[in-house]
């Protein structure tokens, strides 16, 4: 057996049996073992020993505690334990105890088995373990402990014991056994055999692998990354071999080596290597050697995890681009091939230029290796699991062997970054690491073995990266690994990150990719959905949830444009699709991102007041584009063909002001908090407030009025009395007025706002619960939306400017975005008849506007409909809906989605400290899962089509449905059949909390 028949795959976790696959036998030294074995884990690869005998025996031969960061697991006992080995030895982590009453059937079943094979003339004894009972068959001096060596033997040897009895062979013994178990009383008996021993128990090694499989999915390590290696996954004398209960379904993904004696061959899907213990080491000396030799690491091939694209199509591959950037922390790395188009590294807040040219400063891009010839067609897999971006060339005969990369920006060290290359040797030159952004200066240079280049902008501040670059040969193969250190800042030139860098070089890169999986692995287990019926919308709405991840950090202040770090797309200026899109539903899967969302917008009040001021204005207007400073950036025209066309947005979208005071509400109510008086978020509100008292005209008739906006719908410009401007400047007053303090505003000044809010009006037509988008809506031509196209479509772009505002199709909802944003602030029973008029003249232009349908439609009782829009804003991006992806991703319809299945599906709303939830299945569905952040808790709530069970870490106010709110705790399920209404069994108030 030579390297080359071994597994072709960087494992991230080795699983293997004990007897007669790592040791000879029970007596050997297992020295050589222990020392790969600390090795691995010291690179951070996961190690587990599966064994049928106790702890004991296998830590006693084995001896190794590794200091990882990968975990060292003992299985054993046959599945009824489970042991974690820390300095100080093994760690009980759980085990399986038998009832009194499961003991006693299986002795009685250990009993019966004996009898019958007695009448037999077969004489056996009976040892009595953890949760099993062994018969043994051949209880001869002879056979007494015997290696695995003499398997072949010993089954010759039992066979013939069985043959004199008139028995058939081992299967006829363990099928005894099986009936004696479950005439014994066993549920769900377990009966295995060595040969030498017919075993009944509670547990067997498949509960051994289930429970391993767990804990390596909660460390980022899915079954593809898995080596499993046993010596008995054949049939012995027709009875299982010991390691098929190894096979468990969960495992099919997994690498599976036997190197028994297999003397009846090995099920599909195994790779019988033989050789015994010896194989085994030279398995794992070739894991070792591939860290050594830098080879990149495999990612686990889970559909419902990954995307996976194949082509070469230029314009596609743009598009890609931006599906596979990378991002943690503020820093993102868009996924460029070979020969990226445009800037590839962007730091969050980091702008460059002046007024509306300012973009987000591009950084040195450390991703180009030299290929020649290039790849001509590359498979890519984004593993949204564990964010890793895999690349694997077709292979191509005439130039040997495929070339693989594999790239992580890690979750788990903020700016740190890892890429590995592979490829016949002559192909691949490392190259320089670092190439100046298109159009910049880039100073580099070299301190020690790291390298380092920094790019600054006109505005002050600046990005760095420090990169350690080791360049590896095995065999015909080279390997380069880059280990990155990324620095950023928004007003100064950042420090270089050289310690940091050196301190990535002392972990390397297997330990740091191990925890940037684990980190990958806590973000899932703490937000996320199942949909078990609808796995292509499950792994959609996990890629949204991952690029929201990939463009928020913790930071002191996080702005979050509409494309994120992803591409060039409106130059990552921040709209109100970071305060009313993405912030609701950042602040359900990371709270401190979506507070520092919410500083974005409180460090850039006096610029907003000073615009206000400028305008012969109160208060603070805040900007429509919004950049470094905080001052309007929208550009004044955009080119729609060869004619400049003015942008009225700028001037006229002024529902930002109140979108951005919905945003900080938004925020500390989800999270919990309550605004204390002096703070920022209170002088936030109050200027708001006042700005639309200076902004708003009252009539003779003391009717209030907001002229010459526009509203969501960008299709009609200049118009008056914008109702969902109108009603969000009225919640803003409101709002302003129930929470600002005496001492930030007069008894008298907060009376005037709510006079001023009563006054304003909202076209609302009460006799039908009808809105009018503004003033004059209901004169113009009375088009819809399907008259002129399919939706979704760009109206304007399609069919010119003029001719659309001379229509009633509209580009997103306007009207409707009261019914999402402020539900209290829209007449009782309106959302209907909105719903039935503006939907039908939507023509969902706006990438925006498709998961707030869905939201408004699950909420509507109509969740079929709801999901089907559900559906197109999942798609967005990765269908390149709009064809627009190219410069970047759409986060707004990302964070839009979300929203649909949080606030519109599970329903949830958060009032005075309580989660409220009202859950609608789709026909589609059977149930899902949802996982998020609230009010301060972890929360996972299940829906089927009977019940809703909640599970809350820690005690929470909650109600389900139309039940008063309770405080629970653990999880409790609440009887929601037929629409969920009154017909519960038991509610969430009675039934027993489960915690
Ligand atoms: O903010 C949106 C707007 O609502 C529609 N046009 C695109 C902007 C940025 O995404």
């Amino acid at each position: 057996m030579g390297r080359h028949d071994l597994p072709d795959i960087t494992a991230a976790a080795v699983v293997f049996d004990w007897d007669g696959t790592a040791v000879p036998d029970r007596h050997s030294s297992a020295g050589a073992v222990r020392r790969r074995v600390e090795r691995l884990c010291s690179l951070g690869v996961h190690v587990a020993v599966v064994s049928g005998t106790h702890v004991q025996n296998v830590d006693g031969q084995l001896r190794a505690r590794p200091s990882g960061p990968g975990r060292l697991l003992l299985a054993t006992n046959r599945g009824s334990e489970l042991f974690e080995v820390e300095p100080g030895g093994p760690v009980l982590r759980e085990r399986r105890w038998a009832s009194p009453l499961e003991d006693a059937g299986l002795d009685k079943a250990a009993a019966d088995l004996r009898q019958q094979l007695s009448a037999v003339g077969l004489h056996t004894d009976v040892v009595t373990r953890l949760n099993r009972r062994k018969i043994d068959l051949i209880p001869d001096p002879d056979w007494a402990d015997p290696p695995k060596a003499r398997l072949t033997e010993l089954l010759v040897a039992v066979t013939r014991r069985l043959a004199d009895a008139g028995l058939a062979d081992l299967k006829d013994v363990v099928c005894r056994a099986t009936s004696a178990a479950v005439g014994a009383g066993l549920a769900d008996p377990r009966v295995t055999s060595d040969a030498k021993h017919v075993e009944i128990g509670l547990t067997d090694k498949s509960d051994a692998m289930r429970r391993l499989l767990r804990e390596l999915w909660q460390v980022g390590v899915g079954p593809g990354l898995v080596i499993v290696v046993g010596d008995e996954f054949g049939s012995l004398g027709g009875a299982a071999g010991s390691d098929s209960f190894l096979l468990v379904s969960r495992a099919r993904r997994a690498t599976v080596v036997s190197v028994g004696a297999e003397p009846c061959g090995v099920p599909p899907g195994v790779t019988h290597l033989a050789g015994g213990p010896a194989t085994f080491l030279a398995l794992l000396d070739d894991q070792l050697a591939r860290h050594r030799h830098r080879r990149v690491p495999g990612v686990d091939r889970d559909e419902r995890w990954t995307i996976t694209q194949a082509g070469d199509d230029p314009v596609r591959l743009r598009v890609l681009e931006t599906l596979f950037t990378l991002g943690a922390g503020g820093l993102a790395v868009r996924g460029a091939l070979d020969a990226p188009s445009v800037p590839v590294l962007r730091a969050a807040g980091v702008y460059h230029q002046q007024g509306s040219a300012q973009r987000l400063l591009p950084g040195p891009d450390w991703t180009h290796v030299r290929l020649r010839p290039r790849p001509k067609e590359v498979v890519q897999v984004l593993d949204l699991r564990t964010g890793v971006l895999l690349r694997e060339e077709r292979e191509l005969a005439d130039v040997g062997r495929p070339v693989r990369s594999l790239r992580f920006v890690s979750a788990a060290r903020p700016g740190t970054m890892g890429l590995r290359v592979e490829a016949a040797a002559h192909r691949l030159a490392p190259g320089t690491v670092f190439r100046a952004p298109e159009g910049l200066p880039m100073a580099q240079g070299r301190v020690g073995g790291q390298r380092w280049a920094r790019v600054a902008s006109d505005l002050g501040g600046g990005m760095g990266a420090v990169a350690q670059q080791a360049v590896s040969q095995d065999g015909d193969l080279r390997c380069v690994e880059r280990l990155v250190v990324v620095t950023s800042h928004r007003r100064r030139q950042p420090d270089l990150g050289l310690d940091a860098a050196s301190d990535a070089v002392r972990h390397g890169f297997s330990p740091l990719l191990a925890a940037h999986r684990a980190a990958w692995a806590r973000r899932w287990s703490s937000a996320g959905a199942s949909l078990p019926d609808d796995p292509q919308l499950e792994r959609a709405l996990r890629f949204a949830l991952f690029h929201l991840w990939g463009a928020i950090a913790d930071a002191d202040e996080l702005a979050v444009g509409a494309r994120g770090l992803s591409g060039p797309g409106y130059s990552g200026h921040v709209f109100w699709d970071a305060d009313v899109f993405v912030l609701p539903a950042v602040a359900t899967i990371d709270p401190a991102a979506a507070r520092a969302m919410v500083r974005y917008r409180l460090h850039r009040l006096d610029p907003a007041r000073a615009r206000a001021r400028a305008e012969g204005r109160h208060g603070a207007r805040f900007p429509w584009e919004s950049a470094a400073s905080g001052d309007d950036v929208t550009p004044p025209t955009v080119r729609f063909g060869a004619e400049p066309t003015p942008v009225m947005s700028g001037r006229q979208e002024e529902h930002i002001t109140a979108a951005v005071a919905w945003g900080v509400l938004r925020e500390a109510a989800w999270g919990g908090r309550r605004l204390q008086p002096g703070s920022a978020e209170l002088a936030l509100l109050r200027d708001t407030a006042r700005y639309w008292v200076s902004r708003c005209t009252v009539d003779a008739d003391g009717a209030a009025h907001i002229t010459g906006v526009v509203g969501p719908d960008e299709y009609h410009e200049a118009v008056d009395d914008n109702a969902f401007t109108n009603v969000m400047a009225r919640w803003n007053l409101r709002a302003a007025a129930a929470a600002v303090s005496r001492r930030a505003a007069s008894p008298d000044e907060a009376r005037s706002w709510l006079a001023l809010a009563d006054a304003l009006v909202d076209g609302l037509d009460a006799s039908t619960g009808l809105y009018e988008q503004f003033r004059g809506y209901h004169a113009l031509a009375p088009v819809l939306a399907a008259d002129l196209a399919a939706p979704p479509y760009a109206a304007d772009v399609l069919f010119g400017r003029q001719r659309i505002a001379a229509t009633q199709v509209i580009k997103q909802p306007d009207v409707l975005m009261l019914h999402h944003l402020v539900p209290d602030e829209v007449a009782a029973g309106s959302l209907l008849p909105n719903l039935a008029y503006y939907g039908p003249r939507t023509s969902h232009g706006s990438s925006l506007s498709p998961a707030i349908m869905a939201s408004l439609l699950a909420r509507a009782g109509s969740p079929d409909e709801a999901l089907s829009f559900l559906r197109m804003a999942a798609q967005i991006d990765l269908a390149d809906a709009h064809g627009m992806s190219a410069a970047g991703l759409h986060l707004a319809a990302m964070g839009g989605a979300w929203q649909a299945v949080l606030m519109g599906f599970l329903g949830a709303r958060v009032r005075s400290g309580t989660l409220l939830i009202d859950p609608v299945l789709p026909a589609d569905w059977g149930s899902f899962e949802v996982r998020f952040r609230c009010l301060g808790h972890q929360l996972r709530v299940r829906v089927d089509r009977q019940s809703t069970e909640v599970n809350v870490e820690g005690r929470l106010r909650v109600g389900v449905g139309r039940r008063p709110p309770r405080s629970v705790t653990g999880t409790f399920v609440v009887d929601t059949t037929v629409g969920r209404r009154d017909s519960s069994r038991r509610g969430a108030e009675e039934a027993p909390c489960r915690t």
